[in-house]
């Protein structure tokens, strides 16, 4: 059995929570620190997961009582209450921190000034109170970050996309070069996107400073809802976002495939992104953990994908595979039309997870999750209607009246 504690950040959420059944299985002590901002922000948009997710006390009592393991709980909003983060640090000495605890939907980002600017707020102060919390207690507590692809944009500089770290050659005065080694450039497409792209400069001054173990997984969309803990018993279920807000777009075509809704592809749908399963997910986090930097090294970072498709791609698969119809919508985001997404990962490779593609877990989400739960989907929440600028928002509005008065 593993030993230590290890202190799981947003371990309510839906890749917190099965990342602390994980851990706590593999015999971790797990404590999860929380403040249901996502429970809250699902009652601010009357737009529920489409699997029936139980209260964080139910889900933990349900795991003691499956397996006998306890997992502790404290709630706290890490964007604000930094003296409450150090105190949870010293009292429990964790191995590590997992920081999952951020506002992580583009489309809310982009919703309104106050969406914009609670995903700044929430976002950078959480990075930035974690680890200042983790220099105050113990610098030996290494921390692993959910980072995102998305860090990188897609496709203005062209090429292979590296693990975070890009060779340069900057110009002298005398004519000659001098080879640097920088962070990719960032070139973020949303404010979400933003606030990752600026934790990655908050992880690279507390590593130079302080000499802080940090690993940031840059992680691809995550599709899947089970893995083999949350599947032990119904109250573990994790949660799936299908809203226009939340939802990712391979879970959403799934969940649209299973209630007849056209699956809405955005533009073209020539955007190419990359994608991991949960399962995948929680095992990556506990390989990081157990194999962290050490004190002194720049911050590692990890591509934590597995595959990469094109969104007219994705829709075409899963029409193939149930028969759905395709619906091209005018895209809600200023983002490229079509885009090359090629990308190199040995860091991540080379911890060893075996990867569930969509060609092994699709049909088995569909029929295990998107069919069972389709009675709970609300219509009036698929589409999505956060717009990145007034003029997207005028060019879907004219095509929406025009359907309306055909
Ligand atoms: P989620 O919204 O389901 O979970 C985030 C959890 O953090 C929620 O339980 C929320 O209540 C909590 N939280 C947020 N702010 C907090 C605060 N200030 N204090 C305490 N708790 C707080 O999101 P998720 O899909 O599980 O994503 C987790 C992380 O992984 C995010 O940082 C996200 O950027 C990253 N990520 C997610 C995906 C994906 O496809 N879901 C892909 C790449 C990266
Ligand atoms: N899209 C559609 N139709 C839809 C929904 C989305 O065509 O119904 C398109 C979007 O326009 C976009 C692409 O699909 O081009 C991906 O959108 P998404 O909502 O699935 O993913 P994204 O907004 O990028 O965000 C998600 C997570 C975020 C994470 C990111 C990883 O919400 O937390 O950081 O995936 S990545 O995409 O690699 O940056």
């Amino acid at each position: 059995m593993t030993e230590g504690t290890v202190v799981v950040f947003g371990g309510d959420g839906f890749c917190g929570w099965p990342t602390s059944l994980h851990l706590s299985n593999a015999g971790y002590e797990v404590v999860i620190v929380d403040n249901f901002s996502r429970r809250r922000i699902e009652a601010e948009l009357s737009a529920s997961s489409l699997t029936p997710i139980r209260p964080l006390e139910e889900r933990l009592a349900a795991w003691k009582s499956l397996t006998g393991r306890s997992i502790g709980f404290r709630q706290v909003d890490v964007a604000s209450d930094f003296d409450a983060i150090r105190d949870i640090l010293s009292e429990v000495r964790p191995l590590a921190c997992v920081h999952f605890a951020e506002q992580r939907a583009a489309p809310y980002s982009m919703k309104s000034a106050a969406c914009k600017r609670y995903t700044v707020n929430n976002n950078l102060n959480a990075t930035n109170n974690i680890l200042a919390a983790i220099v105050e207690v113990d610098r030996s507590i290494q921390c692993v970050h959910l980072g995102t692809m998305g860090v990188y944009g897609y496709g203005a500089l062209g090429g292979v996309v590296p693990e975070g770290y890009f060779n340069i050659k900057v110009p002298l005065p005398n004519g000659t070069y001098v080879d640097r080694e920088i962070l990719y450039p960032p070139d973020p497409g949303s404010i979400y996107h933003m606030t990752k792209t600026q934790d990655a400069l908050f992880f690279q001054f507390y590593a130079k400073n302080d000499k802080l173990k940090i690993t940031d997984l840059h992680q691809g969309i995550v599709w899947g809802t089970q893995t083999a803990e949350t599947a032990l018993d119904e109250r573990l279920i994790n949660r799936f976002d299908y809203d226009g807000d939340y939802g990712t777009v391979l879970n959403r075509f799934l969940m649209q495939a299973a209630v007849g809704y056209p699956l809405t592809v955005h533009g073209t749908g020539g955007q190419t992104r990359a994608f991991i399963h949960i399962r995948d997910t929680v095992n990556c986090v506990r390989r990081a953990i157990e194999s962290p930097p050490a004190a002194g090294d720049r911050v590692r970072i990890i591509n934590q994908m597995t595959e990469t498709h094109r969104i007219r791609d994705l829709a075409a698969i899963v029409q193939k595979l149930t028969g759905a119809t395709i619906e091209k919508v005018p895209n809600p985001r200023n983002e490229l039309e079509e885009n090359e997404l090629q990308v190199s990962n040995p860091n991540f490779h080379a911890l060893g997870v075996s990867s569930t593609t969509l060609e092994r877990g699709l049909l088995e989400e569909i029929t295990a999750v998107a069919r069972l739960y389709r009675d709970r989907v609300d219509f009036s929440k698929i589409p999505c209607a956060s717009y990145w600028t007034p003029e997207r928002a005028r060019v879907a509005r004219e095509h929406f009246d025009t359907i309306a008065a055909e």
